[in-house]
């Protein structure tokens, strides 16, 4: 068979917005990787997309004439691929369409009922499914829904996908290419938590039990191959929660400490766990041991209500201990904070803002405009729809702040951020992103609007006074 793998081009990504992309963080898509290993694997040819224009894209389709299109797609990316799978049926293109990847696993049911212009759309991951698929693609696979067998699927088959679900037993390696500062691995899939409102983990998690290690000999493996095919010493692991359940983040991290320090070279690595876990210094000290330089952690509010509202596992105390043991240890951090949302107030944003500042000397530019995206299918859209906020559709839902106040905050960040973005980018050009004394700048700006006094005059000296420091601290 015949394959054109499209992994859909998506619009700018906070991460990369200004200062807060994260250097371990690389772009790099192990999923789509290993639908392609699979696909290879079983004997297809696949043509890997490279374009980021519709057109393009329709045009190359004609050319390579393939059997089947293959579209992995997140939200961000769910608008461009509805035009693309319609101008492309529109053009006369009448083969095989088959969409997966979050944003299919979160909205199939709105995909077929909308009625888009394609055959398959698989809900669970490549590694379930995929081969039983090519070796027979007329079958119904409890995972791949159809706008024939819609109703099985929307009465049993997210049940029987989870319980059949044997990850990692059929673990698959991904394709890879060549010239990497950082790769990613896996270590282990799903999260044991899975409630938060805003996350996809709290509807699209198909994981038996939640969360899944992979075999230390496997992840041992596949950084052994890594270093040896491409010389790498970093990586980023795209875990959800490195460590999994409370009861045994302790061994796990014990465990990865002992599989690092094995390596016959030093390896380091980023990667996610939960507030609870980094409130134990212990499992801190293990990971940083074992190569840890950087950890993700999703404290995401520091007020009660709104953390409430995410379905956030930890209490507020826990953000305050994780905070206390990261700084005890300076490790580098990206913290997760989501500091408006709907109903946020000017005190949650003040709350949020001084957490940032104060318990983690976090003073990126990004945090002062981050707000709640929300991700079709997720529990907090409901919440907002029936406080009358909701705008937008599946395709791209928006929402209304319930706080006037709340939203004029936004706005004056917005437009601070928007002053000083390309003073930010000449301090970024100069490798100054995470330098605390430009960043000092963001948070007094960031007070004075708190605090509801006339900002503008004030952004401007605080422009003015970076620009200068980050001439001098280049001399
Ligand atoms: C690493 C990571 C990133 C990296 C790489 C992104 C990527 N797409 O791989 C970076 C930093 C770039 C990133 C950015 C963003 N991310 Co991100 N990211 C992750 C993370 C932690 C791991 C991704 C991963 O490697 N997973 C493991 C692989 C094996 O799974 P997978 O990619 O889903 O692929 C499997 C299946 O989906 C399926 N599949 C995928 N495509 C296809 C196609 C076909 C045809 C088939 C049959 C099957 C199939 O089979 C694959 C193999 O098992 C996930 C959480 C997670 N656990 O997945 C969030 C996650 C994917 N990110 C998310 C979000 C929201 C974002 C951003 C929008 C954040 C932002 N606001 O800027 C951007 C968007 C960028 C984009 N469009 O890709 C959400 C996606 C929500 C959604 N419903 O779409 C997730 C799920 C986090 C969450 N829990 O909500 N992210
Ligand atoms: S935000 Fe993190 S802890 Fe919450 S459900 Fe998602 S992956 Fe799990």
């Amino acid at each position: 068979m015949k394959v054109y793998l499209i992994n859909m081009p998506f619009f700018e990504q906070e991460y990369t917005k200004f200062s807060e992309k994260w250097e371990y963080i690389e772009d790099e898509y192990l999923g789509i990787g290993i639908v392609q290993k699979i696909l290879e694997d079983e004997g297809c040819d696949v043509f890997v997309n490279k374009h980021n224009c519709i057109s393009a894209m329709i045009q190359t389709v004609w050319e390579t004439d393939p059997d089947c299109v293959m579209i992995s797609i997140m939200q961000t990316s769910a608008g461009l691929t509805y035009k693309f799978v319609t101008k492309l049926r529109e053009s006369g293109w009448n083969k095989n369409i088959f969409i997966g990847g979050w944003f299919v696993k979160m909205a199939w049911r709105e995909i077929l009922k909308k009625g888009w212009p394609i055959d398959y759309a698989c809900y669970c991951d490549a590694e379930e499914v995929l081969k039983e698929w090519l070796s027979d693609s007329g079958k119904c696979i409890a995972g791949i829904a159809t706008t024939e067998n819609y109703d099985f699927h929307d009465k049993s088959g997210v049940e029987i996908v989870r319980k059949k679900n044997v990850w990692p037993e059929n673990y698959s390696f991904s394709s890879r290419i060549d010239g990497r500062n950082t790769y990613c691995i896996e270590t282990s899939r799903g999260c044991p938590h899975s409630r938060c409102t805003f996350c996809s983990q709290s509807c699209g998690n198909m994981i038996q039990n939640k969360w899944r290690p992979l075999p230390t000999n496997l992840i041992r493996k596949q950084i052994i191959e890594l270093h040896e095919k491409y010389g790498a010493c970093r990586f980023s692991t795209a875990d959800d929660d490195l460590l999994g359940f409370e009861s045994q983040a302790k061994a796990r991290a014990k465990e990865l400490h002992e599989l690092f320090q094995s390596l016959p070279f030093r390896a380091a690595f980023s990667a996610s766990i939960s507030v609870r876990s980094a409130a134990n210094g212990e499992i801190l000290d293990w990971l940083q041991d074992a190569g840890a330089e950087q950890l993700c952690l999703g404290f995401e509010s520091a007020d009660e209500n709104q953390l409430k509202r995410y379905g956030k596992q930890q209490v507020l105390e826990e953000n305050y201990a994780a905070a206390r043991e990261i700084r005890k240890r300076q490790i580098p951090v990206l913290p997760g904070l989501i500091t408006f949302d709907p109903f946020a107030t000017r005190e949650t944003v003040r709350k949020n803002l001084n957490f940032l500042f104060d318990e983690l000397e976090h003073y990126d530019l990004g945090k002062l405009t981050k707000r709640l995206h929300l991700l079709t299918g997720t529990p907090i859209i409901k919440m907002v729809e029936r406080a009358g906020l909701l705008t937008g559709d599946y395709l791209y839902y928006d929402y209304r702040f319930q706080d006037e106040d709340a939203a004029k905050l936004f706005d004056s960040f917005s437009r601070y951020t928007n002053k000083v973005k390309e003073c930010q980018k000449e301090a970024n050009n100069h490798k100054l992103q995470h330098d605390k004394d430009i960043g000092i700048h963001h948070r007094r700006v960031a007070e004075k609007i708190l605090s509801g006094e006339e900002w503008e005059g004030f952004a401007q000296e605080e422009i003015s006074k970076m620009m200068s420091e980050v001439k001098i601290k280049n001399l």
